[in-house]
C-alpha cells in the first residue's frame, strides 16, 4: 500500500517538454523528494494521455508516491492509478468517488467553506485551495485569499493543500496556517534543476513550520 503524503505535491505540465525531457524531470522531481504527484495533461487524446499516465506510473511506483490523475477517471482506471482528481467543471466528487472506488484517492478543488464542505461530504479525500498567487500555469483559476484557506483547514476534518505561484521565496505567507501541504507545478517543472527546487522548496516548508 502507497502511503497518501500530501506534504509536498508536484503537479506536471508536459507541454514544454520532449516525452523524454519530461520523464527525466518528473523523476528529478520525485529524487528530489515529492510526496505526491498529479499528471495534469490538457491537450493530449486520450490515448496519449494513457500511454503517457503509464510511462509516469512505472516511475512513481518505484518512488512509492502514489500518483493522481487530474480529470480523468477513465484515464484513473485505465493504468490504475492511485487516485484522480476533479475541480468544479469536472466530474462532480460524489460520481468520481463511486467509479474510483472506497480504496483509491478522490482529490477536488475548493475555493469557499462550502464547496469545501460539500466536496467533503461528497467523498473527497483531500483538497487543493487556491489559486494563492497568480499562476503562470494555464488554469482557469481565481485568486483565493489566505484567510479563506485557513478557515476552510478549520471547516473540513481532510487535508487541504494550498495552490497557486507558490515557490520557496513567497510559501512563508502560510506559516501559521494548518494546511496538509504546498502544491506546486512551475517551481519544480520549470526550474533548472526539479530536484534540487524540490529538495529546497521542502527544506524551506520544513524550516517554517508549514509542513512536518
Ligand atoms: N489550480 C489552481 S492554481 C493552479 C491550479 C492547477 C496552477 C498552479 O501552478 P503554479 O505553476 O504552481 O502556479
Ligand atoms: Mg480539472
Amino acid at each position: 500500500m502507497i502511503k497518501f503524503d500530501p506534504s509536498l505535491y508536484f503537479i506536471t505540465d508536459s507541454s514544454k517538454y520532449t516525452e523524454e525531457e519530461f520523464l527525466y524531470r518528473v523523476e528529478e522531481a520525485l529524487n528530489g523528494g515529492v510526496t505526491l504527484m498529479q499528471l495534469r495533461e490538457k491537450e493530449k487524446s486520450t490515448r496519449e494521455y494513457i500511454e503517457l499516465a503509464n510511462k509516469v506510473h512505472n516511475i512513481s511506483k518505484k518512488y512509492n508516491v502514489p500518483l493522481i490523475i487530474d480529470d480523468r477517471v477513465d484515464v484513473a482506471l485505465a493504468i490504475d492509478a492511485e487516485g484522480v482528481h476533479v475541480g468544479a467543471s469536472d466530474m462532480p466528487v460524489a460520481t468520481a468517488r463511486k467509479l474510483m472506488g472506497s480504496e483509491k484517492i478522490v482529490g477536488a478543488t475548493a475555493k469557499t467553506v462550502p464547496w469545501a464542505k460539500e466536496v467533503y461530504e461528497q467523498g473527497a479525500d483531500y483538497l487543493g485551495v487556491g489559486a494563492i498567487f497568480p499562476t503562470t500555469t494555464k488554469v482557469k483559476t481565481v485568486l483565493t485569499s489566505v484567510d479563506t484557506l485557513r478557515d476552510i483547514c478549520n471547516a473540513v476534518p481532510i487535508p487541504a493543500n494550498a495552490i497557486g505561484g507558490l515557490n520557496k521565496e513567497n510559501i512563508h505567507v502560510l506559516k501559521g496556517v494548518p494546511i496538509a501541504g504546498i502544491c506546486v507545478v512551475s517551481a519544480i517543472m520549470k526550474a533548472d534543476s526539479p530536484q534540487q527546487a524540490a529538495l529546497e522548496l521542502k527544506n524551506k516548508a520544513k524550516e517554517l513550520n508549514i509542513i512536518k
